[in-house]
């Protein structure tokens, strides 16, 4: 039999960062409260939950690794939305964000959720804010809490 790892729900002990953008703030703090919600359902109060507001989602990659390798929280949540424009400075954001949220997870080894929304109107982005395509705030925080649970067994492994 394969030794299968898989992650759950379940919030490990210490505190969580969540890094969210000014930019579009209708949005992100919609997402702000999905992720805080999903937090709190799983048994993490606000004492343990550190906002930090940074001003675009350009900003949130620097900020979200400087927590993360503080070794003082258990996951980062990074949330953002960038609504593409008149310009191509939409897909210059993208590409810097995405790229730096993963290293941020990568260098810090410490789990850095991607709850930034990369969306064509502003209405695709609100549907994804608490509307109809749910909530990715709170997706966010539940794929960090899988990855912490992932990479606790695998850590435990002989
Ligand atoms: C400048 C800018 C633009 C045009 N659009 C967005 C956006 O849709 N979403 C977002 O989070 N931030 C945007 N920004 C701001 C940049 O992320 C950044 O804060 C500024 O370029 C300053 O570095």
């Amino acid at each position: 039999m394969p030794t299968v790892i898989e992650g759950r729900h379940v919030a490990p002990e210490g505190r969580f960062a969540i890094v969210v953008a000014r930019w579009n703030e209708l949005v992100t703090e919609r997402l702000l409260e999905g992720a805080i919600a999903t937090l709190r359902r799983h048994g993490v109060d606000e004492d343990r939950v550190t906002v930090v507001r940074v001003p675009g989602s350009f900003e949130i990659p620097l900020a979200a690794q400087r927590l993360a390798s503080s070794g003082k929280f258990a996951a980062v949540v990074c949330l953002g939305a960038v609504v593409k424009g008149e310009t191509t400075h939409d897909e210059y954001i993208n590409s810097q964000v995405a790229g730096g949220i993963a290293r941020a997870g990568e260098t810090s080894g410490v789990p850095v959720a991607f709850g930034v929304l990369t969306c064509l109107t502003m209405e695709q982005a609100l549907d994804r804010a608490g509307g109809k395509a749910g909530n990715k705030g709170e997706e966010a925080v539940l794929a960090a809490l899988e990855l912490c649970s992932v990479l606790e067994q695998i850590d435990a492994l002989d």
